[in-house]
């Protein structure tokens, strides 16, 4: 399996890539606007690069439930210089995670590599023939309705089978758009309009995604079903993540979205010395 654009190419299997996360938002969860300057965002980017990260994972609007939109030209002004400071200094393809067609494709033309879209599953969603034409990567997440409402009542009968289908669908309409399977990888949308219920549902059946033979990405770092299932707040959640990574890893994930680089790139190079040590006879 292989997962390309135009500026990058995965050939897998190989080890698990992780995705630094560089927000450029005032109001993020995690990391509370130490990034809207572009100057430490791209320090922090190079940082993440240097902790292992294989690629980073550029965001201009919080997607935090109930966040304020924020318009196409604010959301421009934060992401393009920090993209093009990346890009100009680091070796790792960037992703841009923004939801506007127009963002994506001033993000391509700044340096980017991957389009990193939570509404991919939206009705009417006008991304496609941005991926087509630039050739760029697509993560494709799923959302069931929008950051605004989506935690209100989320709602499935069969949350796996549902997610599956609506993710197989988007990759249907993306080839009739002209995009190239190969471009694409797809994300069940950890926390975007699920309950804990579902979110663990997702992650305890997280094989059944791996069968529709595209790299699988894995978002949980820092979520808020970590704090309920831990009681614990947004600066406790990192030994959850990596019990969700390992999970994830065991199970068949190719690529892991996470604040918390070195620890993450830490679990799973031991999680993958064991799978290379379990492949082969014992010493004696
Ligand atoms: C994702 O899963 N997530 S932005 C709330 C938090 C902590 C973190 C309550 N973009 C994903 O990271 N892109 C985001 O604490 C994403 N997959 C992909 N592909 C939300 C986020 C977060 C939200």
């Amino acid at each position: 399996m292989e997962w390309s654009g135009r500026r990058f190419r995965f050939t897998f299997p190989r080890p698990v890539l992780v995705m630094g996360i560089v927000n450029v938002t005032p109001d993020s969860f995690s990391d509370g606007g130490r990034f809207l300057d572009p100057g430490a965002a791209i320090r922090h980017g190079l940082a993440l690069a240097a902790e292992g990260a294989d690629l980073l994972d550029v965001g201009g609007e919080s997607t935090r439930p109930g966040a304020a939109p924020v318009s196409e030209t604010e959301e421009l002004r934060r992401v393009i210089p920090v993209i093009e400071g990346l890009a100009a200094r680091c070796p790792v393809p960037i992703s841009v995670d923004t939801q506007k067609p127009g963002v994506a494709r001033a993000a391509v033309s700044a340096g980017a590599a991957v389009i990193n879209d939570i509404a991919a599953v939206q009705e009417g969603s006008a991304m496609g023939p941005v991926v087509a034409e630039t050739g760029a990567g697509y993560i494709a997440m799923h959302m069931q309705g929008t950051p605004g409402t989506m935690q209100s009542a989320p709602h499935y009968g069969d949350v796996v089978a549902e997610v599956s289908a609506s993710l197989g669908r988007r990759l249907d309409t993306l080839a009739r758009e002209g995009v190239r399977p190969g471009q694409v990888a797809l994300d069940p949308g950890i926390g975007f309009g699920k309950t804990l219920e579902h979110n663990l549902d997702l992650l305890a059946h997280w094989a059944e995604f791996t069968t529709r033979g595209r790299p699988l990405v894995l978002g949980v770092s820092r979520k808020s079903f970590l704090g309920a299932l831990l009681g614990t707040d947004l600066g406790d959640r990192l030994a959850g993540g990596l019990a969700c990574t390992a999970w994830a890893a065991s199970q068949g994930v190719q690529i892991v979205r996470t604040h918390d680089v070195a620890p993450t790139v830490q679990t799973l190079r031991v999680l993958e010395a064991l799978r290379a040590r379990a492949a082969r006879s014992r010493s004696t």
